[in-house]
């Protein structure tokens, strides 16, 4: 018997031999005697277990699939049919969801949709679906806050046809965040106060400084503002005390993926975290972002990316040098990193950059910037400000401060090239190009003192479930009313982003909407089926950010 380590981190080369070991062999596990994780043609057996893991040096509880945190990759190949037989060893309900798949919605794994019904303790359910798509997807709970434990992992699916791009290495970097708090209680501190994690609050020293630099009238118009909305200026995140995870690994623990220099590696970078949106960058090393949610884009080569929560992006990196490289993500709170190496050798670890400032939002994160074009929280001051030029005043606050200013500033240098969300420009020519039968407006809503999030102002189980007929063509407008960022995602079908790219508008399964701004995507309703619609902040779900999305079945 073989043993099964995780995928995530092996070479592609490692990984074909793993994979013809298992070819051959009839079966290959982990744990030895506990059989949590075995595979043989095309069948898989899968054990969801409470269990403990050791990050960095510190040992914590997890709930995990396989054994491992994250679950072992799944390397599949599209157009085959696999069968993974879940079992549920823990005391709990639970439910395993194949995020960005496109399968029938039984299988899709949400409990209370599709008439998928969660795994009882003790059960086993067999998931059974045919692969029509390549790429790199994940897979996590979908039951309670399970997924915030451990329970997610990569999947990898090879095209039927060539690869898009050619690759000496192929490595899974899944992001995560990690608590050693149980996550119950973390959603009870959420529930009984808001701000309870958000460590950076405005102090009266910032008020001070605020005064000296733009007067006494300006800051206090602008602190009256905020606390008549009731929110705090550094909202980013409101989860904190994480520790970040690349491969399950933490930044201590530095996962390694090695290169011989001169090779092209690539990167499935997965944001398989709670609550976390990152800022990813190698320094030194730019990065050419090749498929964006498992969905090819024309190649755009850039310095770094911000994800949010469920999006992954595939990008290639050629390290020619003989020196370790580091990749680097930060949370947008900056309240940490997580940190991975790549190397030519093992034990090895490159510069570790300073870390960046966390950003102050601004008004214009609440919608409420003037004309659009001023990200600056002075155009919104008011009283103090009358008469004065408000883009002079921007400018000279963002300097004067060293801050940065708004959502999108990622402090990204001088010269440096960010993605953005335009950037994305799909390999091939949309499918469907006619113009939306349907426009339906998502709000998505909040009042976060009390940590109530919804869509359209309706909490899950108070809400108004979409309806369509199969076959609509539908645009989606999100209007984000909070001011924080919310993954919005779709089950069961892709969404084409409307980035001005015209009909190679780039097919996504999660779209992260800024603070205070209107976003907008198509689809068209293919798949019959009550579809989960929700933020993909684990916590924002749980709180009631989610609604059904039904699409009628046409044929019957
Ligand atoms: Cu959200």
């Amino acid at each position: 018997m073989t043993r099964f380590t995780t995928a995530a981190g092996l070479s592609r080369r490692s990984a074909l031999k793993l994979g013809g070991i298992a070819g051959m062999a009839s079966l290959v596990t982990i744990h030895t005697g506990r059989r949590s994780f075995a595979s043989a043609a095309g069948i898989y057996e899968l054990a969801i277990t409470a269990d403990r893991i050791i990050i960095d040096g510190v040992s914590s509880k997890a709930i995990m699939m396989g054994g491992t945190v994250p679950a072992p990759t799944m390397r599949w190949r599209e157009g085959e049919e696999v069968v993974v037989h879940a079992t549920n060893r823990l005391d709990e309900p639970t439910s395993i969801h194949w995020h960005g798949l496109l399968i029938a919605g039984v299988m899709d794994g949400a409990p209370g949709f599709n008439g998928y019904v969660a795994i009882q303790p003790g059960e086993t359910y067999t998931y059974r679906f045919r692969l029509r798509q390549s790429g790199t997807y994940w897979y996590h709970s979908h039951s309670a806050l399970q997924e915030q434990a451990g329970m997610y992992g990569a999947i990898v699916i090879d095209p039927a046809g060539p690869e898009p791009v050619r690759a000496d290495r192929d490595y899974v970097v899944v992001l995560s965040d990690h608590t050693a708090e149980d996550p119950m209680r973390v959603m009870s501190n959420l529930k009984g106060d808001a701000g309870y994690y958000n460590q950076a609050q405005r102090t009266l020293m910032d008020f001070v400084r605020d005064a000296r630099d733009s007067g006494f009238n300006a800051a206090l118009s602008d602190r009256l503002d905020w606390g008549a909305m009731r929110m705090d200026p550094t909202d980013l995140a409101d989860v904190s005390g994480y520790r970040f995870l690349v491969n399950g690994r933490g930044p201590e623990d530095n996962w390694t993926g090695l290169f011989t220099p001169g090779e092209r590696v690539r990167l499935r970078i997965i944001n398989a975290s709670a609550m976390s949106i990152f800022d990813v960058r190698i320094p030194g090393l730019p990065m050419t972002v090749f498929a964006a949610d498992g969905q090819t884009v024309q190649p755009v080569r850039v310095d770094e990316f911000r994800f949010g929560v469920g999006e992954t992006y595939d990008v290639v990196v050629l390290p020619r040098e003989d020196r370790a490289y580091t990749i680097l993500a930060e949370p947008i709170d900056r309240t940490g990193h997580a940190r991975a190496t790549l190397a030519p050798r093992p034990g090895m670890s490159g510069p570790l950059p300073e870390p960046r400032p966390r950003t102050l939002l601004t008004m214009a994160d609440m919608g409420m910037g003037m004309d659009g074009m001023d990200h600056s929280r002075m155009a919104m001051t008011g009283d103090g400000m009358a008469g004065m030029d408000h883009a002079t005043m921007a400018m000279a606050d963002t300097t004067d401060l060293g801050r940065p200013l708004g959502w999108a500033d990622a402090s990204t240098p001088p010269g440096d090239k960010a993605l953005d969300y335009a950037d994305l420009v799909s390999a091939t020519v949309n499918g469907d190009d006619r113009a939306p039968d349907h426009v339906i407006e998502v709000q998505l809503t909040g009042i976060m003192d009390r940590y109530m999030w919804s869509l359209n102002g309706r909490p899950f189980g108070k809400d108004q479930p979409i309806r369509v007929r199969q076959g609509d063509r539908i645009r989606i407008t999100y209007v984000n009313t909070t001011m924080m960022a919310h993954p919005m995602h779709l089950h069961g079908m892709f969404v084409a982003l409307e980035n001005g790219q015209g009909r190679r508008m780039p097919r996504k399964h999660v779209v992260l909407v800024p603070p205070g701004r209107t976003m907008s995507v198509v689809l068209t309703a293919s798949e019959p089926g009550e579809w989960p619609f929700h933020c993909h902040l684990l916590y924002h779900m749980a709180a009631g950010m989610m609604t059904r999305f039904i699409v009628d079945d046409q044929t019957t």
